[in-house]
């Protein structure tokens, strides 16, 4: 790689997602000399490289996009309750484009390592590409799932067919009239399932674990829905950064206790035709993640729910969960109803576990091969670990990145860390558990302000740290917040770093939200930032 000159600038964001973009705006917007690297040939991030069939936010779409370019929160169209893969690719690019941020990116580029020199206060930084960056700043915005995770499934490679990862899905693939097999039935698994099922010959659910579902409700939304959400934004997210998922629902302050038990089945009903994971969870019952009666019955209900939808009592059973409802909420457009389909079929790895991978497909612990020309890994990420696993940062006193987190990711707020001055991180381990689009916003902007507390010390020497007691008691608050969540108890959940073998486990949000965090940063910021030096 031929070595190219080094290029000095303010701060270098790593990352042209969600947070990247808006990282890259509000440094511009200040007047920073700011470049933003990023690996993908384009702007959009996660949502660039999952772009499997069916991929859709389920945030729903009038807070799945930025709220401080208000104009194009009044204009921007978006014809129905959730923006599926392409169009928040599309509506990504136009934000760039329109805030003339494109000149900002250099695309096709990823950072390998970069070291702070303490002498100069800078981070140099090197790409793959040779450019090398010098940087006041560093800000890394790559996204908590950006490494696919892959099982190292026995016979792996001998597999005759195409073998595909719903995060790396090839162009123009088409699987039309092809025995299709799926490994995962988390927020991907069961996106794409439900969207392939009517264009596949077979389709073969390989479950190891089921999850409780509930409908998106996808549906065209009218002009004058919209034209009420328009008029009504400014109290919309003062809502949202006074709840703590920021998902635009009312939270609700009642314990399912407080209702009467037949009043109960009611609102459940409700809940189910209302649709959306984040109001079925939140919007009336306030206790389903912390109280066990209250996620019992609501495990109830839905199961009741996969009997009624699912013909056949063998897919029924396979389908429906036997623990409590503790996984990432998910929402489908019509999962459980692909089971009434003949050429879909599923497998459930509880009672007879995959053996091995054959040439000819999935063998399972009973003998049978499962023959497939596609086999599909919608195994998900190696979350946030992950991101940084390929990349070397190496901070004050030649600390490594890797050492600090050896024991597990951690950070101060899930911006910053001890020993990494000047450094700041969007979607951090520990940060606030919320919509992602509205996380990004708010970290994006106290890490402004935290870039102006360093140059209050002096330009171009400022610098500013997380005290390593701040880390610390970050690290307590985190683990005591979800001490009281039932989520805790998942089999695997990249929640907590359990879904991948090796990774130590760890709480990698602070579950009081947005609601909570906002709380904290402002009283830091008043304070005059007496966790940081
Ligand atoms: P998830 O939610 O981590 O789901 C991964 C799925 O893959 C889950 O069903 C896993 O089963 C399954 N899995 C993983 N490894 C294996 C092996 N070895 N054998 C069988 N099954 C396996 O990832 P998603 O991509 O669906 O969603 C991630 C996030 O993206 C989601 O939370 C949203 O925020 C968007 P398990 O449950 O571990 O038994």
């Amino acid at each position: 790689m031929p070595a190219r000159t080094e290029q000095v600038i303010d701060a270098l964001v790593v990352g042209a997602g969600f947070g990247g973009i808006y990282q890259t705006y509000a440094l511009k917007r200040d007047g920073y000399n700011v470049r933003c690297v990023e690996r993908a040939p384009t702007a959009g991030g996660v949502w660039y490289w999952n772009r499997y069939p069916g991929a859709m936010s389920d945030t729903e779409s009038f807070l799945y996009r930025y709220s401080w370019d208000k104009e194009s929160l009044q204009t921007y169209p978006w014809p129905n309750r959730y923006v599926t893969q392409p169009e928040i690719l599309k509506y990504l690019n136009f934000i760039v484009d329109k805030h003339e941020l494109r000149e900002h990116m250099q695309f096709n580029t990823a950072m390998e390592t970069a070291t702070w020199n303490e002498e100069r206060k800078v981070w140099r930084i090197t790409c793959d590409t040779g450019d090398v960056f010098i940087a006041r700043f560093l800000i890394t915005a790559m996204g908590g799932l950006s490494q696919a995770h892959f099982p190292n499934i026995q016979g792996i490679n001998s597999f005759k067919g195409r073998l595909i990862h719903t995060q790396e899905w090839p162009d123009g693939i088409d699987l039309t009239g092809l025995n299709v097999g799926v490994i995962g039935s988390g927020s991907t698994g069961v996106q794409l399932m439900t969207a392939i099922a009517p264009k596949v010959k077979n389709l073969i659910s390989f479950q190891r674990t089921p999850q409780h579902s509930v409908p998106s409700g996808q549906r065209p939304v009218s002009e004058a829905e919209r034209k009420a959400i328009n008029e009504s934004y400014d109290e919309i997210y003062k809502g949202v950064w006074n709840s703590v998922a920021g998902f635009g629902v009312n939270e609700s302050d009642r314990p399912m206790s407080s209702y009467p038990p037949e009043e109960r089945r009611k609102v459940f009903e409700f809940l189910w035709e209302q649709g959306n994971a984040f109001r079925f969870n939140l919007s009336k019952f306030n206790d389903i993640g912390t109280n066990l009666e209250t996620n019992r019955e609501t495990c109830k209900f839905i199961n009741e729910k996969i009997d009624q939808i699912v013909k056949d009592p063998r897919k029924a059973n396979a389908l429906k969960p036997t623990g409590l409802y503790n996984r990432r909420p998910l929402c489908d457009s019509g999962y459980y109803q692909i089971f009434n389909r003949d050429n879909v079929d599923i497998i459930n790895l509880r009672d007879t576990p995959i053996d091995s991978i054959v040439p000819e497909g999935i063998r399972t612990s009973d003998g049978k091969i499962h023959e497939l020309d596609v086999l599909i890994f919608a195994t998900g990420f190696d979350a946030i670990e992950g991101t940084f696993a390929n990349i070397t940062i190496q901070g004050r006193d030649g600390k490594l990145m890797s050492d600090h987190w050896k024991n597990g990711p951690r950070s101060y707020l899930g911006v910053t860390m001890t020993g990494f001055p000047n450094m700041f991180m969007i979607f951090g381990p520990q940060g606030p558990m919320s919509n992602g689009a509205t996380v990004v916003e708010v970290e994006g902007n106290f890490i402004m302000k935290l870039i102006k507390q360093a140059e209050s010390r002096g330009i171009p020497s400022g610098t500013i740290e997380a005290l390593a007691e701040s880390e610390e008691k970050w690290r307590e608050i985190c683990d005591k917040e979800a001490d009281t969540s039932i989520l805790k108890d998942a089999p695997s959940s990249w929640l907590f770093g359990t879904n991948v073998p090796g990774r130590k486990p760890v709480v990698t949000f602070y579950f009081p939200g947005l609601k909570g965090w906002l709380a904290i940063t402002k009283e830091e910021a008043d304070r005059g930032f007496p966790s940081y030096t």
